[in-house]
């Protein structure tokens, strides 16, 4: 484990390194119980830099076997080495020189998945962020970029499969029923997105012919006998090329494009140059495992990892505070093209609960970051919702300032001009004002600034001089992050509803830049004036969430309804029943605390009807409106002296509000959604299915539910139908006879499939309830858990801690006392997957005082543990700050 030396990085300590170095040749040697690793590296002084300025390689847990400088041995007097650094105190006067290094390194060993590890058998990297010092000494920054050559050598019968990155240019056999190959990149990279593989994989084979006519060969590698459960992976990734092709102009630019299935990853997936490595989850599927949702996530992780090839490949980070320029700008993309591969409001609805979801709570609470971070004492800790989802939503609020158009020219600039660099988020800002003329000095604030803004919005309306006016008061929370907040630049698209549910039209707008729908807001205080407006119309404001906001504005509550039915815009008709059914929560909520029983007003159990049963919008639209604010929403919107009890109970009431009171209609909808045909993962069926489960939700909290859910389970015929029933009965019904027959039938069905048991641990670690941390801790001695297995940590513990707020958040503390041992047990194996189990704590101090306190003992009693890994101490003492 990496220790903690307690040093701060910050952006404004950037400073270019005094070497390069241009070409690395490796090669690796793997035997049987341990791997050499001969690194031969053109070492290159930076013009300018003194000579004889030393030369400092990182290293992380490395034995160094041997050190020559153009093939002379170095003598030990000349060079310090240590697991962590190698020093050469007094290079070459040459200019250029080679090194040449030997390692020594552990890959059956590596339990910590970084570097190169071995899982299931099969050797696998994972170098990004700084994992590549864990295979050699080097520069491993991401502005070194250099040409690779690798070398594999291996045992025929144990490794059959070798593969890099880039084109294979060799291979043959070798003594002792040992083989070879070597691969060449010919496009320099930064040693993040190095990647080896080597294994007995079977292999799915494709091909792609570019726009321009070259022909690419595809693989797709995973367990022998999975190959078919590979199929919907290769068909999402020859819709992604051609997708960037398409809509940004954007060729593959090798011979071979590779991915390899993994059982044991710390991440989602990795986007090695021509290797892209993922976790098998995001790979295999097939409507027998694999629910809707995963089909939806497969086709977005192929796209996201396969468009970095230009957004982070092709164009790097110049360190990893810029890590948002290929996370942030990349996760636009794969959106974008899921957006088009399927219902755009739908998608931009999803992303945008994600975002709410993952990203305002950290906005919001002690792990506060700008999207440009700057400032980290552990890299890895800051691959976060906001690097990522608020990230993409800066992206889009260009698009937005600059219009498709303009948009796509800065995008083609930005990639001619960096092709082949490691660049900045001012590199990235300035093409947009190149392009465009335009002064984005303030937009970019959203890099720099924590906190989600705040936009007051207050309106009236004068009849006699049809005179419409907003009063717009914008303000930025504060954050550990920055002392004092600027003022942002914030495009709030707009629509003024008639009464007839279509825009009005108006003459004018007077007090800040409105242009086509959006309203530029730049000053603390902005007063809107509208004219023409003759009738008072509905204001549906942040359309398509053009901004990561929050609005309070001072509306009527019919607005809402009228908006929730008739907004042209269908994001901001979503968020207008999303806005009702959160409020009619919080007051629910209150009610509970004052030791009142919540009464809901019969307008929300209406227009939930009128939403199931209009025709007019697409089943995936209806579901996601129906599905009510979870209760960490609902725990975000009260923010203080939260009680998830009493949330989980106003909760759980108005769903059987809704349901008995749309009883009827919402049963016969239930029964006409039956699949019909053979089963799809298409958006549309995909939809249908979603509707028909949102309202088994409904029905099972009814009597007569849990056998209700018990046919659904019986009688599905995917695992989105099966998943769906199971929760419903271990969430609604968990003691019934149902519950139990299901979960066991489940488990005799699946338990040789380690991927579909993490849906079993999923459902039973998410069951509401105090009971929950007790079955938990049971589960994890079950022999489909492991505590080697980052998949499994997370289904069963991670669902625990993160998503079960009642369980989690026991009022005796016990949630907290099973969070601290189990994270510190996986810490010892795996420091990163244990920081990132930490952050279920990020929210402590809005709990209620019992409870907070309790919270609080638990991060003290991890933070006074002693060796603590620098991933976890750097979580726990930020959240305690
Ligand atoms: N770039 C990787 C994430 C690496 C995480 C390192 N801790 C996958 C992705 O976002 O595409
Ligand atoms: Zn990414």
């Amino acid at each position: 484990m990496r220790t903690d030396t307690g040093q701060v990085f910050r952006l404004d300590g950037y400073r270019p390194s005094d070497y390069l170095l241009p070409q690395t040749e490796l090669t690796f040697w793997l035997l049987s119980d341990q791997t050499i690793v001969v690194a031969e590296l053109t070492v290159e002084r930076r013009a300018g830099v003194d000579v004889g300025a030393p030369l400092v390689l990182d290293g992380d847990g490395l034995v160094l076997r041997s050190i020559a400088i153009d093939r002379r041995h170095l003598a030990a007097s000349h060079y310090e080495a240590t697991p962590d650094r190698l020093v050469i105190s007094h290079p070459p006067f040459e200019s250029r020189f080679k090194l040449t290094l030997e390692t020594e390194i552990a890959p059956s060993k590596n339990q910590a998945l970084m570097g190169l590890f071995r899982s299931n058998h099969v050797y696998c990297t994972q170098c990004e962020a700084e994992g590549f010092r864990r295979i050699t000494y080097f520069l491993d920054r991401p502005d070194i970029l250099s040409v690779y050559t690798v070398r594999i050598e291996a045992s025929r019968e144990e490794a059959p499969l070798l593969l890099s990155n880039g084109n294979l240019v060799e291979s043959g056999e070798l003594a002792d029923d040992r083989h070879y190959a070597v691969w060449h990149d010919p496009f320099p990279k930064p040693s993040y997105l190095f990647a080896l593989v080597a294994g007995k994989l079977g292999a799915v084979r494709d091909s792609f012919v570019t726009a321009s006519g070259r022909d690419v060969e595809l693989g797709i590698y995973v367990e022998h006998g999975k190959e078919r459960l590979a199929a919907y992976a290769m068909d999402a990734l020859k819709r992604s090329m051609r997708w960037d092709e398409e809509v940004f102009g954007l060729e593959y630019d090798l011979d071979v494009f590779n991915i390899v299935a993994v059982s044991d990853f710390n991440m989602g997936a990795m986007e090695n140059k021509g290797l892209n490595v993922f976790n098998d989850k995001n790979v295999l599927a097939d409507e027998e495992t694999a629910t809707d949702a995963d089909f939806a996530s497969i086709e977005a992780m192929i796209a996201h990892e396969y468009f970095h090839n230009w957004t982070g490949n092709r164009v790097t980070c110049r360190d990893w505070f810029q890590l948002c320029l290929k996370e942030g700008l990349t996760r636009y993309r794969d959106q974008e093209f899921s957006a088009d591969q399927r219902s755009r409001s739908v998608k931009r609805i999803s992303d945008v609960r994600k975002l709410r979801t993952h990203q305002f709570p950290e906005d919001q609470g002690p792990l506060a970051h700008p999207v440009r971070p700057r400032r980290y004492r552990e890299i890895t800790n800051f691959y976060t919702a906001t690097v990522y989802e608020k990230g993409s939503e800066v992206v889009r609020m260009i698009r937005t300032i600059l219009g498709p158009h303009l948009f796509r020219k800065g995008m083609d600039l930005y990639l001619k001009r960096h092709d082949g660099e490691a660049a900045t988020i001012e590199d990235f800002l300035k093409v947009f004002e190149d392009v465009s003329d335009r002064d984005l000095s303030q937009f970019a604030l959203w890099y720099d600034q924590a906190g989600t803004p705040n936009l007051n919005v207050t309106t009236s309306h004068n009849p006699a001089s049809s005179q419409f006016t907003l009063e717009i008061e914008q303000s930025v929370p504060p954050t550990h992050s920055e002392g004092h907040k600027r003022l942002m630049h914030i495009p709030l698209a707009f629509g003024l509803v008639g009464p007839d549910g279509t825009d009005m039209a108006y003459d004018g707008a007077k007090g800040a830049s409105v242009e086509n729908g959006i309203i530029h807001i730049r000053n603390r205080r902005q007063v809107v004036r509208f004219s023409g407006v003759s009738e008072r119309p509905a204001l549906s404001l942040n359309r398509g969430f053009s901004a990561p906001i929050t609005l309070t504005v001072e509306q009527r509550p019919e607005d809402h309804f009228f908006l929730a039915r008739c907004d042209s815009d269908l994001f901001s008709r979503w968020q207008a029943s999303n806005k009702l059914l959160s409020d009619a929560l919080v007051a629910s909520f209150r009610s509970l605390l004052g030791g009142k029983t919540p009464e809901f007003s019969g307008g929300l159990a209406g227009l939930a009807g009128i939403i199931a049963g209009d025709q007019t919008l697409e089943h995936a639209f209806r579901a996601l409106a129906l599905i009510l604010p979870d209760e960490a929403d609902v725990a975000r919107e009260i923010s203080a002296n939260i009680d998830p009890d009493a949330i989980f109970a106003g909760r759980e009431a108005l769903i059987s509000t809704i349901a008995k009171a749309n009883r009827e209609q919402f049963s016969a909808l239930y029964r006409e959604l039956h699949d019909k045909g053979p089963f799809s993962p298409d958006a549309a069926s995909a939809g249908r299915r979603a509707l028909r489960n949102v309202l088994l939700d409904y029905l099972s909290a009814l009597e007569g539910g849990a056998a209700l859910a018990a046919m659904h389970f019986a009688g599905a015929t995917n695992m989105t139908d099966r998943a769906a029933a199971l929760t419903a009965l271990a969430h609604r019904h968990s003691d019934s006879t149902e519950a139990c027959q299901a979960l066991a039938a489940f488990e005799r069905k699946y338990r040789a499939d380690p991927l579909v048991m993490d849906k079993w641990f999923q459902i039973q670690a998410a069951t509401p309830g105090h009971g929950t941390v007790d079955t938990v801790k049971v589960l994890m001695k079950h022999p489909c858990f492991s505590m080697t297995n980052p998949n499994r940590i997370r289904s069963l513990v991670g669902t625990f801690v993160s998503a079960n707020q009642t369980g989690f958040h026991r009022p005796d503390g016990a949630g907290y006392q099973f969070f601290v041992e189990t994270v510190l047990a996986v810490e010892k194996r795996n420091p990163q997957v244990a920081a990132r189990l930490a952050t279920a704590l990020r929210s402590w101090r809005s709990l209620e005082p019992g409870r907070q306190s309790k919270a609080r003992e638990a991060l003290l009693s991890i933070s006074s543990t002693p060796n603590l890994s620098a991933d976890l101490r750097d979580i726990v003492e930020r959240t305690l700050a």
